[in-house]
């Protein structure tokens, strides 16, 4: 089964709506091959709420191969909570992808596993797909757990999900500890880590399903590791990037490696 790799650029709280259109327009200009579609992988752009409106005007206008979404999402559609933002918007704004448990969110928010589970069929049942985002700590790595911790972590948010809905979802492995550190896991632990939970996957659906589902690394990804990352990561289909992902130019050669 070909999967085809997704690079996302997770934003996270950087760029208003007027650097996001002068970041879409560089990117696109740096990849001149965003107008044809990219060979090898999906581009995708994580933009904070405020600017994925300006991204969707300029994807669309210049008729990008690029896709988008967002990095987070209230678990109700409508209605008195003051600041969330629901799956139906994000949707009727043209997003593919939402972040769910990104460790930021889950350290910031108070988003444990059941509202994870909430996130991930709010965003499932608007036709979006979820990117669950796992991984372990340093603790836990420490302790010599961070298979088992990892599994466990979409053990927990999969479990009631049907085959077509397991299908939708793409599993983000980021250790807590390589996130924005420069710290990386090596390639052999990222497969190693990847290949558990496809493995684990493969036990709760079958392997159509499982070989189906993209697994991405993210923690530190840039373009002087990610062609290692790929090369030793059978398992691995793309990238969550965070602080590379805010230079178009480095952006852009890591789309390229992948
Ligand atoms: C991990 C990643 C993107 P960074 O969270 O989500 O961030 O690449 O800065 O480690």
């Amino acid at each position: 089964m070909t999967r085809i790799p997704v690079v996302a650029g997770n934003w996270k709280m950087n760029f208003d709506h007027l650097e996001a259109t002068y970041f879409v327009q560089k990117l696109a200009w740096t990849l001149r091959d965003a107008h044809f579609g990219f060979r090898h992988c999906e581009v995708t752009l994580m933009p904070p709420f405020t600017s994925i409106r300006s991204v969707q005007v300029l994807i669309e206008a210049d008729r990008l191969k690029l896709t988008y979404g967002a990095q987070a999402v209230s678990v109700t559609n409508q209605g008195a909570f003051t600041g969330d933002v629901s799956a139906d918007m994000l949707a009727k704004l043209g997003c593919t992808y939402v972040l769910v448990g990104h460790s930021e969110r889950r350290k910031y928010h108070p988003e444990d596993d059941a509202n994870i589970v909430d996130q991930v069929r709010a965003v499932l049942a608007a036709g979006m797909k979820p990117i669950l985002c796992v991984g372990e700590s340093f603790e836990e790595r420490r302790q010599g757990i961070e298979l088992e911790f990892a599994v466990g972590q979409v053990q927990d948010v999969i479990r009631d999900l049907s085959d077509k809905e397991a299908e939708q979802m793409l599993i983000a492995y980021e250790p807590v500890w390589a996130i924005g550190t420069g710290m990386v896991a090596t390639p052999q632990s990222a497969q190693q880590a990847a290949a558990a939970i496809r493995s684990h996957l493969t036990d709760v659906y079958g392997d159509s399903v499982a070989q189906r589902v993209r697994i991405l690394y993210g923690g530190s990804v840039n373009s002087s590791n990610a062609t290692q990352l790929m090369m030793e990561g059978k398992d691995i289909d793309g990238f969550l990037v965070g602080g590379a992902s805010l230079d178009a130019e480095e952006f852009a050669t890591i789309a390229r490696l992948t």
